[in-house]
């Protein structure tokens, strides 16, 4: 008898979430920008309003047991349009759901938070971050949020550090981050549902036999268990670009000078 509410449910990620959990839940809010959706699925009602609005986000909260916090920005984007939306209104959310009795966040974290750690490098929830880009640092505040809310307040939460969430894997990155649409479904279905998570960090992909992540951990906590994997796919995929050097892929390319960082250092005389 769960209550749910998306942010950004009406995104690229939000829309295909809703469809394949659709009649799941006893009452399931969409709290979008105006115009809002188009189609709203049986059981789901619309309230307008911005993730700048800590009031209005509080009032829609009201009776909902989970929220699921897919909307803001999902690419880079200058520093202050990151701050406002990613930072700020994740700071709503997390705002709202105390001040409305919410008991859970499940939190549309990214990959991008571990970007510049070096590809196909085997990592687990534990490591440092290392954030690509503005972006990537919006997601390590949100999971620092998520952290304080539980902690203090004993707001649980699932940060889901998604992969690449498409119909099919695109590239040779892909081979390793890519979650497909099935699986993301099924990845926020267990978030909102596992019993007693309180605080997880869980990679987002598919059970690609090639991912660069250690994913045994997280997965067990909330019971997720990937049906699809991308190597059913790697003949179709794009190989005629350089693999990527790091896990970010292309986020860790723009304005990319760690090349003239290092080779500065390292040739650069001791004092
Ligand atoms: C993300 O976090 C982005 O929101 C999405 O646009 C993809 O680029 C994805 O990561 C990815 O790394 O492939």
């Amino acid at each position: 008898m769960t209550s749910v509410l998306y942010t950004g449910g009406n995104g690229r990620m939000g829309q295909v979430i809703r469809e394949e959990l659709r009649g799941r839940y006893v009452d399931v809010v969409l709290y979008s920008q105006p115009p809002g959706t188009t189609a709203l699925f049986q059981g789901e009602r619309e309230v307008l309003g911005d993730l700048g609005d800590l009031d209005a986000l509080t009032g829609a909260a009201q009776g909902i047991d989970v929220i699921v916090h897919l909307g803001g920005i999902a690419d880079e984007a200058s520093y202050a349009e990151i701050e406002k939306v990613n930072i700020h209104g994740t700071y709503n959310v997390y705002e709202a759901a105390r001040r409305a009795g919410v008991s859970r966040v499940v939190y549309a974290s990214s990959n991008h938070i571990v970007g510049f750690h070096p590809a196909r490098q085997r990592i687990d929830e534990s490591v440092l971050p290392r954030p690509d880009t503005y972006y990537g640092v919006s997601k390590v505040f949100g999971e620092a949020l998520a952290r304080l809310y539980y902690d203090k307040w004993g707001i649980e939460s699932v940060c889901m550090r998604i992969g690449s969430f498409r119909p099919e894997p695109e590239d040779a990155r892909q081979l390793a981050l890519w979650l497909s649409w099935r699986d993301g479904a099924e990845l926020v279905r267990c978030s909102i549902e596992a019993a007693g998570i309180g605080y997880e960090i869980v990679y987002g992909c598919s059970a690609n036999t090639d991912r660069w992540w250690d994913t045994a951990r997280g997965w067990r906590a909330i019971g997720f268990q990937p049906q699809d994997n991308a190597v059913d796919h790697a003949g179709s995929v794009d190989h005629a670009h350089e693999p990527s050097r790091f896990h970010g892929g292309a986020f860790t390319d723009q304005e990319y000078q760690g090349g003239l960082w290092i080779t500065a250092r390292t040739t650069k005389p001791l004092a």
